[in-house]
């Protein structure tokens, strides 16, 4: 029986040299140390054995099955480390390497960036101001009178009854007028909030730049060149553009700014970009600016809709969704 035992361990050990790859090792499993493989059978015979046998057997079954396992692993951790670094040199160095996945800024960044190239290189400078304000800043100093529909809570996101998210940039210029001595040539940038209907070209919250130049004798003249040439500059020279006369409470006279629109079978149309004027005289007498002294023209323009034009989105979501396949074009 012990002499059996031997000659098990011996086979196995034998046959296990011959193993060379993985097939041939799982045979080898099977054969002799699966549930009924020969070692597993070995072992199971020794609690048939007469009891004074039992010791001396039982001994030499586990010596023969630790060894045999013991290769069987050392095997099997060789095999499989060899079969790595021929995995490894399955990969085509000649192939070419894969691109790093870095950042970039989000359009709307980049956009407001390029404006602000644009308006630095015609010498305004950036002013900044707060999203939440009050009454004075977003309407009253605006000439936005108590009865102006503007004011109407459902248009607003107010926070309580003197205090709402800022429902356009122009608040930054009549903090800017408070502080500062004309003369004044800013742009003012930021976020403004209006409850509207989400679409296809309404968002609750936008980027709005607004312009603001106030000196002596500043004239209409001096508002259409400098649109022009932002116009220009941002759109390309050969840009169609004109002013549609309008109505604002802060300015006096007041004109819209369209865009000439060229679709694909040459149809034109024209799309509103902003609105401008010359600042009205009661926006003046609320910041302590002397109107017989000062004129002032303020232009302001959705930045969402100037990059929109410009990269030919139609879909003011895309900027918010933060989708990858969107962004990564930009
Ligand atoms: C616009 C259109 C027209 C504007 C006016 C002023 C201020 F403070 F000077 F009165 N800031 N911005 C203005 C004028 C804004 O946005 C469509």
């Amino acid at each position: 029986m012990l002499e059996q035992f031997k000659k098990t361990g011996k086979d196995a050990l034998d046959e296990l040299k011959k193993v060379s790859d993985t097939a041939a090792l799982e045979q080898f499993r099977i054969k002799y140390l699966a549930r009924k493989g020969r070692i597993t059978q070995m072992l199971s015979e020794i609690g048939k054995l007469p009891r004074e046998m039992k010791p001396d057997a039982g001994q030499l079954a586990n010596k023969v099955k630790n060894e045999v396992t013991q290769a069987f692993e050392k095997l099997k951790i060789a095999l499989m480390k060899s079969q790595d670094s021929q995995r490894k040199e399955l990969i085509d160095v000649t192939l070419p390497g894969l691109r790093r996945d870095i950042g970039r800024k989000h359009v709307i960044t980049q956009t407001l960036n390029e404006l602000l190239e644009i308006f630095g290189r015609m010498g305004f400078d950036v002013a900044y101001g707060p999203e939440v304000e009050d009454e004075w800043h977003n309407f009253i100093a605006l000439n936005i009178g108590p009865e102006h529909p503007a004011r109407d809570p459902a248009d607003n996101f107010y926070i309580d009854d003197q205090t709402l998210l800022r429902s356009q940039t122009s608040t930054i210029q009549i903090r800017v007028m408070e502080n500062k001595k004309p003369p004044i040539r800013i742009v003012a940038p930021g976020r403004v909030y209006r409850p509207d209907t989400v679409d296809a070209t309404h968002m609750y919250m936008f980027y709005q730049l607004e312009a603001l130049v106030v000196d002596e004798d500043v004239s209409m003249v001096d508002m259409k060149t400098t649109i022009e040439q932002f116009i220009h500059t941002f759109f390309g020279p050969e840009t169609q553009w004109r002013f549609r006369p309008s109505f604002f409470p802060f300015t006096e006279p007041s004109a819209e700014v369209d865009l000439l629109l060229k679709d694909k079978s040459g149809k034109e149309s024209w799309v509103e970009m902003g609105g401008c004027g010359m600042v009205d005289p009661n926006v003046f007498d609320a910041v302590g600016i002397d109107s017989e002294k000062y004129t002032g023209w303020a232009f302001g323009f959705g930045i969402e809709r100037l990059a929109m034009r410009k990269y030919g989105i139609t879909d003011i979501r895309l900027f918010f969704e933060n989708d990858l396949r969107f962004l990564k074009q930009f």
